[in-house]
């Protein structure tokens, strides 16, 4: 099998494997996990941050921001193809009982000018703004990277007034790596962020929310009072540790394999394209030939696992799990399937 459905399929190394076996534990819901305590303490340094916390997944980091930032009957402005409104099961209606106002972004990029117009004025008629979100890299634009500049244009409109900005950054690291822009200069941009160990970093499971002090401890309650809670956890923490330490440089290689991937497409008849769109892991395709779903089918037949994006695109991500001919395979298989 080549399994380009996601990053999230990665396995954890031998390395991780080790630190796991020997970590040191201990209640964390106490506060006592000396694991999970060096992973938070990391993350919030690698992320510029007052403090952190793990959590078991990207999804409940950021339902906990969306929680810690608002209170029930207010706004959250977020791009219309955002993992937060698209993919999270409308949790953000559900537990935090905010209504979400989604905004269309160019490749996942939020426009300010428009942000800044759909900030509402107090008014008894309209619910208040209460939170901003951006996703860097943003997934179903194509793992497209938010450019620091866009990012800082969105926060100075959401400092002038007054509201806080949560990044979505399952994928931060991927941007870091591919734009050579440091993450610190991204979250700087943002108050709160959520990166995922779990992803192309290879840890089995597990997010870090990231923030100021007193709203970590707002994101711990909520926490705990959604189950979240763990004990011995820091078993899988080791994992992050590693994940963090030796995992992020070698998102580089998954890079140039999304690109020679997107290279091999783009030169096939019946596939819309350019290869140029392909920033970081993620390559999303439309063929003009046949259907989605019919293509999906076909390279599953070949031992190829792919997601069609509904209605009509088909992702590919690379991984540490696929490697430089995994990805001629599929080339030619697709080139195969598109001929027949
Ligand atoms: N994305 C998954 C699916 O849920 C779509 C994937 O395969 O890409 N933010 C972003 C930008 C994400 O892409 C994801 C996962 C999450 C948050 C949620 O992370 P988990 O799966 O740990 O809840």
């Amino acid at each position: 099998m080549i399994d380009l459905r996601s990053d999230t399929i990665t396995k954890p190394t031998e390395a991780m494997r080790k630190a796991m076996a020997v970590a040191e534990v201990g209640d964390d819901v106490y506060g006592e996990d000396p694991s999970i305590n060096h992973l938070q303490e990391l993350s919030a340094q690698m992320m510029g941050k007052e403090a952190s916390l793990f959590v078991p997944s990207g999804t409940m980091g950021n339902q906990l921001a969306v929680l810690a930032h608002t209170r029930p009957g207010t706004e959250i402005i977020l791009e219309a193809d955002s993992h937060i409104y698209y993919y999270e099961a409308a949790a953000a209606s559900v537990f935090a009982g905010v209504q979400p106002r989604p905004l269309s972004g160019v490749r996942g990029v939020l426009d300010a000018e428009l942000v800044e117009w759909a900030i509402r004025q107090d008014d008894i008629h309209l619910p208040p703004t209460s939170l901003i979100c951006m996703e860097n890299t943003h997934n179903r634009a194509g793992g497209t990277i938010v450019p620091l500049a866009d990012m800082r244009a969105v926060y100075d409109v959401a400092l002038r007034h007054q509201v806080p900005v949560h990044l979505d950054g399952a994928r931060i690291f991927n941007a870091s790596i591919a734009s050579g822009v440091a993450v610190k200069d991204y979250t700087a941009c943002t108050t709160s962020v959520q990166f995922c160990l779990s992803k192309g970093l290879g840890a089995p499971v597990g997010s870090i929310l990231a923030g100021p002090e007193d709203f970590i401890e707002k994101a711990r309650r909520w926490r705990k009072r959604l189950g979240g809670g763990m004990r011995q956890a820091g078993i899988i923490a080791a994992a992050g540790v590693v994940a963090l330490e030796t995992m992020v440089d070698r998102l580089a290689e998954d890079h140039e394999n999304a690109r020679f991937l997107a290279e091999g497409l783009a030169g096939l008849e019946g596939i819309d394209f350019d290869p140029d769109d392909v920033d970081t892991n993620i390559v999303i395709v439309k063929p003009t030939k046949m259907s989605i779903r019919q293509l999906g089918d076909e390279l599953e037949k070949r031992g190829i696992l792919t997601v069609v994006i509904e209605p009509d695109r088909i992702r590919f991500t690379t991984s540490l799990e696929v490697n430089r001919t995994d990805i001629e395979k599929t080339v030619t298989a697709v080139r195969e399937i598109l001929k027949a």
